[in-house]
């Protein structure tokens, strides 16, 4: 039997081995994890590699994701289908073993990791989604969740605020079955952190709620057997493991300083590192009995087996509940969702009243809500403001683990890990509520979930100068193009509660991917519809009022800016003028039509086109061409009554038709 060190320097040679070949890598956290690696994954992590979804494994993050062969060399060892070759094609294009882990590319990679932060704030997400799920579906003897969420995290992740809001979060959540190991190496690239990250961490994990296992030495796997064992046992507190480590351990020459973090050791300092490790196998190979030993796939079976085992008699004692509970993990709607959406809609269509969208939304959800037990809700803090917690929504009780909403505090970013976090886990469609303008405080956490294509629902109000006497920090402009430009980002700005309602009802039917509903704070009014124009919501953008004939201009508008160009045309069609409004509530469907249907709705012969949104021009070019003109806003807004602001930035229907007319 091979001894615990010769176990972890598999690791070690693997990610020597790939990082020198691909000349390009990070060598340093491998080589200083691999003990801490071999304890977990051989001793702990319940994990069948040939089946990576199965629903109870152990989740494990590597939030230091720039330790990616760390995380490779886990895979190969395990069993799971990563070949050596994989191995070998270590950050190739189109190779399972991308530069950091990829969610879809790897099997076994739960999310992707890489921004600093992220990964262990997404992991809260999925520690809670475990808890929940338990709490729900288990039952006396049918322990149909249980399994633990460990990460690894390094320096710069706790170094990032996000890891503070969410892991402030799991303190207070007490989620007992989430374990962290740091790597606590003192490095991060600029060198020893003493400089920039001097205060004691252990403490500040204690005083969030955290059990803290302090002073391990992370090269003993003995020692951190135990801190694990320790943090099993603390079931009513997240734990935090601390990894006394040396960045880069077997590197002769480089082992304990940052020049080892991100750049290849090279052939030299390699081949030493093997040989004062007594490392004699060929490069890219490991030897039998080592293999052997790592290899999981007989144990990882015989542990699904069990499970499985379980849940059959679970099946036939609650055959409801064993429905449930894979109808939810699948993320499959539930039977009558085709009904219920519908009903959902066509009650809002009904609405005569003037209301703000951030209203419609929560009228929307008052409806759906009730037949969707997997969707969880949220705010920021501004729950009565964005209209997030609908009649049905219970607040989450961590004493039992139940209710359907959270209040995440003010934490913008904190709350997209975790949404991203439940997303992941599976069982839920996750949505959070704040000021659109605070999006930015979280952009990076949707532009991960629309990276790994995650049904996520960010629900984004106040959406313009109409928040009015808040002022410039408060007034969303830019924020808009950004998210549009997002790829895989879906970006919906209903006009009213008729669009409102299509655009929820399509978000939770999204499975591949975020949707922000951009929501306004004042009221706007309701448009009258076919039923063929409500179906054409769908589809992203569509004529809202036509005129006889082609056209000799057309308006294109998104949410509170429809009904302004509802009016000019109207003007300019009292004056014989034909003119069409399109309402283009979400960009990115409507690109997705086919050319027929966006010749008919945006004749190319049309060049009279003016876009309207009280937002910054640069998406609407692409759709009024440089023959056309885009009333937006320019500049920061100001702080004035918001029917002022309309006024002042030219949001009139006075300048709307003018700037129509010079165009005719
Ligand atoms: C949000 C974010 N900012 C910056 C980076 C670039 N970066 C990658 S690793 C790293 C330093 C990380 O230090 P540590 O976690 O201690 O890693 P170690 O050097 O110990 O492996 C930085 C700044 C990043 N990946 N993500
Ligand atoms: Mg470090």
């Amino acid at each position: 039997m091979p001894t615990r060190a010769e176990l972890a320097n598999a690791i070690r040679a693997l990610s020597m081995d790939a990082i020198d070949k691909a000349k390009s890598g990070h060598p340093g956290a491998p080589l200083g994890m691999a003990d801490m690696a071999e304890s977990l994954w051989r001793g702990f992590m319940k994990h069948n590699p040939a089946d990576p979804a199965w629903a109870n494994r152990d989740r494990f993050v590597l939030s230091n994701g720039h330790a990616s062969m760390l995380m490779y060399s886990l895979l190969h060892l395990t069993g799971y289908d990563l070949s050596m070759d994989d191995i070998r094609s270590f950050r190739q294009f189109d190779a399972k073993t991308a530069g950091h882990p990829e969610l879809g590319v790897a099997p076994g990679v739960e999310m992707t990791t890489g921004p600093l932060g992220q990964g262990i704030s997404t992991a809260v997400g999925m520690a809670l989604a475990e808890r929940l799920l338990a709490s729900e579906f288990n039952r006396e003897g049918f322990p149909v969740m249980d399994h633990f969420t460990y990460v690894f995290v390094g320096d710069g992740c706790l170094m990032e605020g996000v890891a503070q809001e969410a892991c402030s979060l799991a303190g207070t959540w007490k989620l007992g079955r989430l374990i962290a190991l740091y790597d606590a190496n003192d490095i991060s690239i600029d060198g020893n952190v003493k400089g920039w990250f001097s205060e004691d961490v252990p403490a500040r994990f204690e005083a969030m709620g955290w059990h803290v296992v302090r002073g391990i030495d992370g090269h003993d796997p003995e020692a951190v057997d135990m801190a694990i064992r320790e943090a099993q046992a603390v079931t009513d507190k997240p734990s935090l493991i601390v990894c006394k480590t040396v960045i880069g351990k077997g590197a002769p020459t480089k082992a304990g300083s940052a020049g080892c973090h991100g750049a290849p050791l090279g052939a030299e300092e390699t081949a030493a590192a093997k040989a004062a490790m007594g490392w004699t196998a060929e490069p890219f190979t490991v030897p039998a009995d080592i293999k052997d030993a790592w290899d999981a796939r007989e144990a990882g079976a015989a542990a699904q087996k069990e499970w499985e085992d379980m849940f059959a008699a679970y099946a036939a004692a609650y055959p409801e509940l064993a429905a449930e509970f894979k109808r939810r993990m699948a993320g499959e709607l539930p039977a009558n969702w085709a009904e219920v959406a519908a009903k959902a809609v066509e009650k809002a269509a009904a609405d005569a009243k003037a209301v703000a969208t951030r209203v419609s939304g929560k009228n929307v959800l008052n409806d759906i809500a009730p037949a969707l037990p997997e969707l969880i809700g949220g705010s920021a803090d501004l729950s009565g403001s964005v209209g997030t917690q609908h009649s049905g929504a219970k607040s989450l009780d961590v004493e039992a683990y139940t209710g359907n909403y959270i209040h995440y505090g003010v934490r913008e970013f904190g709350m997209g890990t975790v949404m991203n976090g439940l997303q992941l886990h599976g069982g839920f469609i996750p949505y959070g509520g704040t000021f659109f303008v605070f999006s930015d405080y979280a952009k990076n956490v949707i532009r991960s979930a629309a990276i790994m294509e995650r049904r996520v629902v960010w629900v984004l109000t106040h959406d313009s100068i109409g928040v009015g006497e808040d002022g410039p920090t408060h007034q969303p402009i830019e924020q808009i193009c950004g998210l549009r430009t997002m790829p895989n980002n879906q970006v919906w700005r209903p006009c009213d509660s008729a669009e409102a309602a299509v655009a929820w009802t399509m978000a939770v039917e999204r499975k591949d991917g975020p949707v922000c509903l951009i929501m306004s704070r004042q009221n706007l009014e309701q448009q009258p519809r076919t039923a063929e124009q409500l179906e054409a919501v769908r589809r992203g953008g569509y004529i809202l009022k036509d005129c006889e004939g082609t056209p000799e201009l057309i308006y294109i508008a998104t949410g509170s800016e429809v009904q302004l160009a509802v009016e000019a045309a109207e003007q300019l069609s009292a004056q014989g003028r034909k003119v069409r409004v399109v309402s283009m509530p979400c960009c990115e469907l409507f690109d997705r039509q086919d050319a027929a249907y966006r010749e008919a709705v945006l004749p190319s012969a049309v060049r009279a086109r003016v876009a309207v949104e009280a937002q910054a021009a640069g998406t609407w070019w692409k759709y009024v061409g440089l023959d056309g003109r885009i009333v937006a806003m320019e500049r920061f807004g100001a702080s004035a009554p918001a029917g002022k602001l309309f006024q002042h930035f030219g949001f009139t229907v006075e300048n709307v038709v003018k700037q129509a007319l010079e165009l005719l």
